[in-house]
């Protein structure tokens, strides 16, 4: 009773909006009733006069769950204050908590670690917040010179961390870039590069939060141009002084501004005025939100609603070197099988095997360089994961018979739904599963949570048991048996649900599914599209791992197949999060056929790209909606140079494969396909030093050129490594594009003519049968001629081009083996070979000879940037015929046959 007045006087609190009778009733942001929020309020003091003082950044929205007005905020006991102006669409909250400031935490001790500092912090004043955490522990680690970890969490209770492997440091680091300093009182952090004296992370301006289901953390930022946090529809480069909220939490969302979409990438890099770059990373899976820009200054500050604050900052300097710093932390990508880099094909609903079969043959027809041939859902019976339909897909095994006999591959669809409603004993996957306790269950463990998904009423695997990827595999390899994939494809694993939470809905009043604060999440609701926060699953809760849904699949899904096929394997997922690209790929999900979306997928595959997840692409020619045939076009065109290229669409859309359309659009997408056939071996070797190094296969321009400013927004332009520039025409109509040149000598791809660059924006031509790809002086890129499969493309000639630099050198290396066997690097079954050219002579080095068969042969040599005609070209001591292309100043040397693991040796001699 005494404590029941005390909440009804915490919650008058005095502020102008405390409501004349109704009072001391709280609410969940579905309209739900609860006392939970407010039982641990012993502060019935009045709060100060400037409770609602807060700046707009560090609104928590009291009234997320539909349009309020004044009266409605009021009957919450919130402050009112809307936003005029530019803002008011932003999705400030008008209606908000009053200040938790309070007097935040305190340092009490203090004490040295091997590794670094830790600290005690304790509270004295509670916030708003149910369960208040009133006594922190600070944990500092040094981890590597570029890298410091914190740790802030309850030193009393265990809380939920995020499962993922993490660096496990044990030694101290000699030397570091940074330093770390902590403000006792009110407590607060700063991380310090010490070379430039910039401060990455500041959390002085934001209070500190610290209860069960609230943890607030903001940092001051030394730049406004930060990228990042996915996965969101957003331009790549986030001007972080425009107030925003970015939301967390997976949901299967067609892409659209400020909605929280498939994955969980809580990762920024931030780019300073000087040039150099530094990274933030919160290692935390619970339904968060990031808050950008301050009226106070430029600010971020992250809420979640569970688990601990557990940040990575990475002092770079360089982009690059922030993204390894990164990827050393979350695991770097695997190794794609060769194979994957071809061109993937897929739509869903191609109604029949002989609807199929049509397609297939025509693409062949027409001579398209295709690798693979995906199907969507509407293969299976009913829908249901593991089988096929015989009626309608009666042939389908001939079908992928005969892809494998043309040296192409089949992906399938699988989700994650086990449909619950099959008779008794005539399904094993469910029957199984359930035998084996692999479904995720339900909140008071009676059994299985059921939703509905395609096959009608599902229960959802749960991917954190350890029984789950057994079962997985065992469902896996019987269905190979019969179909034999050679890729899977998740889908729906965010996880998604058509019902809201279960079939009965999720259990009220419950703190997981209504929790005191939801993040700015589409609809507003955790469990809206997915299944109930509440569940059950081995490692936690749902309310915790929801947003590893599709990371857990895709290891467990990653597994299966590399223990059925004995071969690398391609899993293409849509929900990911940190660490997934040691596993999966990612595609962008549910897009659609207009121009918006083609630039979108720009910014989206270079944010991938940092995440960790270098193989990704957009659905290309777009999902839903009528794709045109320019657009589709322009699209092959782009997705030529997505590191993932698959061109999908929506059921009901009309066909939009290459082979489809009108022979010149054909000509230009056989073009575009063809001139990436010829560069995988490039693509490939960058995405062997990504696997190495953690280090991007598809760039924005200021990764390479991080001193010029004018680089930081540029997201219609992008690099494949260092060394090529892709300018894709994003508009309608047009046959030109506006292009920017950093300093750089730069050679146009087929040509070699050359473009100065100068910081500075030209107009490039580009009619519809061509993208505009540029080659950056200094580099050497290995390249093979083109076929229709990369099955056969492996086979063929080696090329070389070399681009020189002003000063006439160039370098480049390359990367080969199988395409196919797990674990090449490890067992030393590849070739690395290094080239570099300086004054009229390219040489190479044998770094590595593992891998022999077949013979890998140099067949020509082409230099861009030749001032001169030569006299004389020789190849490994032989004198060799040449062509000299005066205009463009470009030798090429061919009908050679060079064995390139042997050193090579080719100079020309100016006339
Ligand atoms: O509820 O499997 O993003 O690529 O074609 C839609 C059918 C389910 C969503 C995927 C899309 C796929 C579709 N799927």
């Amino acid at each position: 009773m005494a404590n029941q007045v005390a909440i009804l006087l915490y919650l008058c609190w005095g502020i102008a909006q405390c409501p004349v009778g109704g009072a001391g009733r709280a609410f969940t942001r579905d309209g739900r009733e609860t006392v939970e929020r407010w039982v641990q309020q012993p502060d019935t003091s009045s709060p100060p006069a400037s409770a609602c003082q807060v700046s707009i950044v560090n609104r928590l929205d009291c009234y997320p769950d539909s349009l309020t007005d004044e009266g409605k905020c009021a009957a919450r006991n919130c402050c009112w204050s809307p936003v005029e102006g530019a803002l008011r669409y932003r999705g400030i909250p008008w209606c908000f908590f009053p200040s938790s400031a309070g007097s935040g935490y305190s340092v009490t001790s203090r004490s040295q670690t091997p590794l670094g500092f830790s600290a005690v912090l304790q509270r004295s004043v509670p916030s708003h917040w149910p369960r208040d955490v009133m006594k922190l522990k600070l944990d500092v680690t040094y981890e590597a010179e570029s890298r410091v970890h914190f740790k802030i969490y309850d030193p009393a209770v265990k809380r939920y961390e995020v499962p993922i492997d993490t660096p496990r440091v044990t030694s101290p680091t000699s030397h570091m870039d940074y330093a770390v300093t902590v403000t006792p009182s009110p407590f607060s952090i700063r991380v310090t590069r010490t070379a430039s004296d910039t401060v990455l992370f500041d959390s002085s301006s934001t209070p500190l939060i610290f209860a069960d289901q609230l943890l607030q953390i903001g940092t001051s930022l030394p730049t406004d141009s930060i990228y990042g946090l996915g996965e969101h529809r957003q331009p790549f480069m986030i001007n972080a002084s425009q107030p925003s909220r970015l939301a967390f939490w997976s949901r299967d969302q067609p892409p659209a501004t400020n909605l929280n979409l498939y994955g969980d990438h809580a990762f920024f890099l931030g780019i300073e005025a000087s040039g150099d770059a530094y990274g933030v990373f919160l290692l935390n899976s619970n339904a968060k939100e990031v808050a950008l820009g301050n009226t106070d200054g430029l600010g971020l500050t992250y809420i979640t609603i569970g688990g601990i604050l557990d940040f990575y900052i990475f002092t770079g300097p360089s982009p690059d070197d922030v993204i390894q710093q990164y990827s050393r932390v979350i695991g770097h990508t695997f190794m794609p099988p060769y194979w994957s880099l071809g061109f993937h094909l897929c739509r869903w609903g191609y109604g029949s095997s002989a609807g199929l079969k049509k397609v297939v043959k025509r693409m062949r027809a027409a001579n398209m360089p295709y690798d693979a041939q995906w199907t969507d859902i509407d293969y299976m019976d009913k829908h249901l994961d593991w089988t096929y339909d015989k009626t309608k897909y009666s042939t389908l095994p001939d079908v992928v018979a005969d892809l494998h006999a043309h040296g192409q591959h089949y992906v399938i669809i699988v989700d994650p739904g086990i449909s619950s409603t099959q008779p008794n004993g005539s399904y094993p996957p469910y029957d199984e599963g359930l035998r084996d306790g692999v479904f995720i269950m339900r909140e008071d463990r009676t059994g299985p949570l059921i939703g509905k998904v395609w096959p009608g009423e599902t229960a959802y695997p749960d991917f954190t048991n350890p029984q789950t990827p057994v079962w997985w595999e065992r469902m896996a390899k019987s269905f190979h048996d019969v179909l034999p994939f050679d890729g899977l494809w998740t889908d729906m694993n965010e996880p998604s649900n058509f019902v809201f939470g279960s079939m009965n809905g999720c259990p009220p009043n419950n703190t997981y599914n209504t929790p005191p604060y939801t993040p700015g999440i589409a609809s507003g609701k955790l469990p809206d599209r997915t299944v109930c926060p509440s569940a059950n699953q081995y490692l936690s809760r749902h309310y915790n791992l929801h947003s590893m849904y599709g990371h857990f699949e895709g290891i467990a899904t990653n597994r299966a197949l590399v223990s059925i096929r004995q071969n690398r394997s391609l899993v293409i997922s849509r929900s990911t999060f940190p660490g997934s690209g040691r596993y999966m790929g990612h595609w962008t999900g549910d897009n659609s056929a207009d121009w918006d979306n083609l630039y979108y997928s720009i910014p989206a595959i270079l944010s991938f790209n940092m995440f960790g997840i270098p193989l990704v692409g957009a659905d290309i020619c777009g999902f839903s909606g009528t794709t045109t045939e320019e657009l589709c076009t322009r699209w092959m065109q782009l997705g030529a140079f997505y590191p993932f290229m698959r061109n999908h669409n929506a059921i009901g859309s009309k066909d939009q494969d290459p082979a489809v359309f009108g022979p010149s659009a054909q000509d230009s997408m056989r073009t575009a396909l063809t001139t990436r056939y010829t560069l995988l071996p490039y693509l490939y070797t960058l995405f062997y030093h990504s696997h190495l190094t953690g280090s991007m296969v598809a760039r924005p321009l200021f990764f390479e050129f991080p001193q010029d400013t004018n680089t930081y927004p540029i997201d219609k332009q992008f690099m494949w490594g260092n060394g090529l520039l892709i300018s894709p025409v994003l508009e309608k109509g047009k046959t030109s594009v506006s292009a920017y040149f950093p300093r750089a000598n730069w050679y146009e791809l087929d040509s070699g003519n050359l473009v100065e660059g100068s910081g500075s924006s030209i107009t490039l031509d580009a009619p519809l049968s061509k993208i505009n790809v540029h080659v950056k002086g200094g580099l050497v890129i290995a390249f093979q001629k083109p076929e229709v499969t990369t099955t056969l493309s492996r086979l063929n000639l080696f090329g070389l081009l070399v681009a020189l630099n002003e000063s006439g050198s160039a370098s480049g290396d390359l990367f080969w083996d199988d395409g196919d066997t797990v674990d090449t690097i490890e067992t030393g079954q590849y070739n690395f070979i290094d080239f570099s050219v300086a004054q009229g002579k390219l040489t190479s080095s044998v770094v590595k000879a593992g891998y022999s068969s077949p013979a890998m042969s140099l067949g020509s040599v082409v230099v861009y940037g030749v001032q001169s005609q030569p006299v004389k070209v020789t190849v490994n001591s032989r004198s060799m015929p040449f062509q000299y292309d005066t205009a463009n100043k470009a030798l090429r040397v061919t009908g050679l046959s060079e064995d390139l693991l042997k050193p090579l040796r080719v100079s020309w001699s100016a006339g």
